[in-house]
């Protein structure tokens, strides 16, 4: 692939319609070869990243505010990270940590115990995708309390494998036709302020009797629950909705485990988004933002549940890669060092109130939530709250022709997220949100 030499810049330019040619003819290619199970996405193939700039094969220059679904928190290319990447891949980029082991295995797990929630003695094993640590977070729970029931909510997302598809809500397109999925998952009903109207105790109340009831507390392995639902739709719970999950894991020998691979990493304006409620998991699985853009995700818990697990019990081939595993150190770093949960912060705080005008004169914005930098618009069919997955697609398609990538959500396709990286500046959130703003209103 050529790389041009012009610099990336920070400004979005579009120089010809998008896709533009060559991304067009290169989605003949990929029509060709690549297999159409993936899903499409928008068809504008990028050569070169910056800070919150892509760069098309077209020399467009589009505004990211997706970070490859909350992945690239830091922003692409960042000196600070391809730096310890490129030293990594010169030192040497596989041995296999089980085989034979290296430190920066090790110092991720140290970092991983420092900024997860709780002062408590901590490990954790590394893996290579959000539904691979899921998928051994389960493994390690029914292990460590000898009880196979795992329970989840509606809305949830936890991956595509076969036990992650068990645990994630969605049929189409995550499950429809990939079955039969794996036994003893039991879903019961979330928090979803907008659409319940319950406050966090009675909408904890209404899950605990339902896991009562049809699933029988003793049987109950863990409860697994994204503290702010990612796919679903970035359903914030009412307060006090997890803090109630968690005293009941505690008062009945279940486990608390807390999928932060959508909300961590300073996403929410905290390192993690129980943090928001002083909840602290006895499991927190952790991907995407981990390694800035690196594959790489973690298990970290309590040292009496992960160290229950026999020698040989966990691993993989590539699971803590070392090159990963320094994108990642270096990533921390960088969220550590300039105190990006703060930037989280501001960047809520310049996007809810210019999205909750946009509201006030548009009747199909239902719902603007989210935490820090992990905002969603959800669309309704005026005058009631019946989602509006037509306008979601429409406001996308407008958004992204001019170079402003966004991402929908939602159980019922009917919500906009937005994922800046923390490195934005307002001036390139003013431009992406202007553009939503007009979206918005050519509805
Ligand atoms: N848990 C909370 O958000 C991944 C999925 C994209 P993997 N979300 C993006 C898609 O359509 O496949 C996710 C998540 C939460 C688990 C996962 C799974 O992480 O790294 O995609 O396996």
């Amino acid at each position: 692939m050529s790389h041009a030499t012009t610099p990336v810049g920070t400004e979005r330019k579009i120089v010809t319609e998008l896709p533009g040619p060559k991304s067009q003819a290169m989605h003949e290619r990929r029509k060709a070869t690549v297999s159409h199970g993936l899903t499409q996405g928008f068809p504008v193939y990028i050569e070169r990243a910056e800070g919150s700039i892509l760069v098309d094969i077209d020399d467009n220059r589009l505004l990211d505010l997706g970070s490859g679904i909350a992945v690239t928190t830091v922003g692409h290319a960042v000196p600070a990270i391809t730096d310890a990447v490129s030293r990594q891949v010169a030192d040497f980029t596989h041995t296999c940590f089980m085989v034979t082991p290296y430190e920066e295995y090790i110092e991720v797990c140290e970092e991983l115990a420092a900024i997860t929630p709780g002062d408590h003695h901590k490990t954790s094993a590394l893996f290579n995708s959000g539904a691979e640590a899921v998928e051994n977070a389960v493994k390690i729970a029914r292990l460590a309390t000898g009880r196979d029931a795992i329970v989840v909510v509606d809305h949830a997302y936890h991956g595509r494998t076969n036990l992650t598809m068990a645990l994630t809500a969605k049929n189409m397109p995550y499950k429809d036709r990939f079955g039969p999925f794996a036994p003893e998952v039991y879903r019961v009903p979330t928090s979803y302020p907008f659409r319940d109207g319950l406050s966090g105790p009675e909408a904890a109340q209404r899950a605990i009797s339902a896991i009562e009831s049809s699933v029988g507390a003793h049987n109950v392995a863990a409860i697994l629950i994204e503290p702010i639902q990612g796919e679903g739709g970035f359903i914030v719970p009412a307060d006090g909705f997890l803090p109630a999950l968690s005293a009941w894991t505690k008062a009945n020998g279940a486990l608390f485990i807390a999928d932060e691979i959508q909300s961590g990493f300073c996403r929410t304006g905290e390192w993690f988004a129980v943090d928001h409620e002083g909840v602290i998991p006895d499991i927190v699985t952790t991907a995407k933002g981990l390694a800035g853009g690196m594959p790489l995700a973690g298990v970290t818990g309590r040292a009496e549940i992960m160290n229950a697990v026999h020698e040989g019990g966990l691993g993989g081939t590539y699971g803590g890669n070392p090159v990963a595993a320094a994108a990642s150190l270096a990533t921390i770093k960088a969220l550590r060092v300039g105190q990006m949960h703060l930037r989280a912060r501001e960047i809520e705080q310049l996007m809810v109130p210019f999205l909750r005008e946009v509201q006030a004169s548009a009747p199909i914005v239902g719902d603007v939530r989210g935490r820090g930098a992990m905002i969603v618009i959800e669309f309704v069919v005026p005058g009631g709250k019946e989602p509006n997955a037509a306008a979601t697609k429409a406001i996308i398609e407008y958004c992204t022709k001019r170079g402003v990538v966004v991402i929908s959500c939602g159980t019922y396709g009917n919500c906009v997220r937005l994922l800046p990286a923390l490195s934005i500046s307002d001036e390139q959130l003013r431009d992406g949100l202007g553009v939503l703003a007009e979206a918005i209103r050519s509805i």
